[in-house]
């Protein structure tokens, strides 16, 4: 069989932004050569996008993404969840993203944090190329991940996030509190996976996230979106909606983000990660 031996600017992008995340670029090239790409082609490519030099695409075999207007645009500027009002701060149309305040009072911020704290672990991000979670130099942070509708408050965020984006809560994954010290990040990555990774059962791509922002950080921490010159500064109970797939399948490669190192102080955010369909296989 003949082996690919061209670069797309999807797949380009991807080995950008895996690379940065700090996955083993020979890794990478193993995992390509069993996907049937010509071996030479995938080291020599590699090694192009590790020493910042040129690598030719063939012209987008895809169709550009066809943005949907998501759900939540049916609510307005002041969205009302059954216990509260959420205010829409900034609209932003491609890629989709919200930036809202009171999501999250400040006693349920504070109380996130509380209940964190005893279960931190170095957070991971999926290999995509093989599926398989691990830590990454690129993700420096710690986590610390609640069963949906482990606690009352939990539960409570659950049904107010899926009120608020109107999305069942069955396409949301488990939520996940982060916290960021002094000179910890989240390099450039994107939040949907690579298309020959999805799972019916695990809800398939990933279309949304809920970044929510648990404090006020001293200095830096940023959400950061390079493609469209977009820097978010934290702020206790606001929160971040960014939308990025589509109906057809399609993924926005817009929605590019990062958070950057702290400066001063911590981080403590937490995400809700929205699948295209029903979760029905928990891990
Ligand atoms: O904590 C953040 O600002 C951040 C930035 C980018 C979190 C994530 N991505 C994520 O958890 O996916
Ligand atoms: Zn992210």
């Amino acid at each position: 069989m003949k082996k690919i031996a061209h670069m797309t600017n999807e797949l380009k992008d991807w080995l950008t932004s895996t690379l940065k995340t700090g996955v083993n670029p020979e890794k990478i090239a193993d995992a390509m050569i069993k996907k049937g790409f010509d071996p030479i082609f995938a080291y020599s490519t590699l090694l192009k996008l590790v020493t910042k030099r040129e690598v030719h695409t063939i012209n987008q075999p895809q169709e550009p993404y066809v943005y949907e207007a998501p759900k939540v645009v049916q609510k307005g500027n002041v969205i009302k969840t059954s216990d509260r009002e959420i205010k829409v701060l900034m609209k932003i149309e491609k890629p989709y993203i919200l930036f809202v305040e009171n999501l999250l009072n400040p006693e349920e911020c504070d109380e996130l944090i509380k209940i964190s704290k005893p279960r931190l672990t170095p957070s991971e991000v999926y290999d995509p190329i093989t599926g398989v979670k691990k830590t990454v130099p690129g993700r420096t942070s710690s986590g610390a991940y609640f069963r949906l509708h482990e606690n009352p408050l939990i539960a409570s965020i659950e049904k107010r996030i899926a009120e608020f984006i109107n999305i069942p809560e069955s396409h949301g994954e488990d939520l996940q509190v982060l916290h960021y010290k002094k000179g910890e990040e989240y390099k450039s990555h994107f939040d949907y996976f690579p298309q020959n990774k999805l799972e019916t059962a695990k809800g398939g791509q990933r279309v949304g996230t809920i970044l929510m922002y648990l404090n006020d950080v001293e200095s830096g921490g940023e959400t950061i979106f390079p493609k469209i010159g977009l820097s978010v500064t934290p702020k206790k109970g606001t929160a971040l909606y960014f939308h990025y797939g589509n109906n057809k399948g399609q993924t926005d490669r817009l929605s590019l983000h990062r958070s950057i190192p702290v400066i001063a102080g911590e981080k403590w955010a937490a995400t809700k990660w929205i699948r295209q369909g029903e979760i029905t296989a928990r891990f």
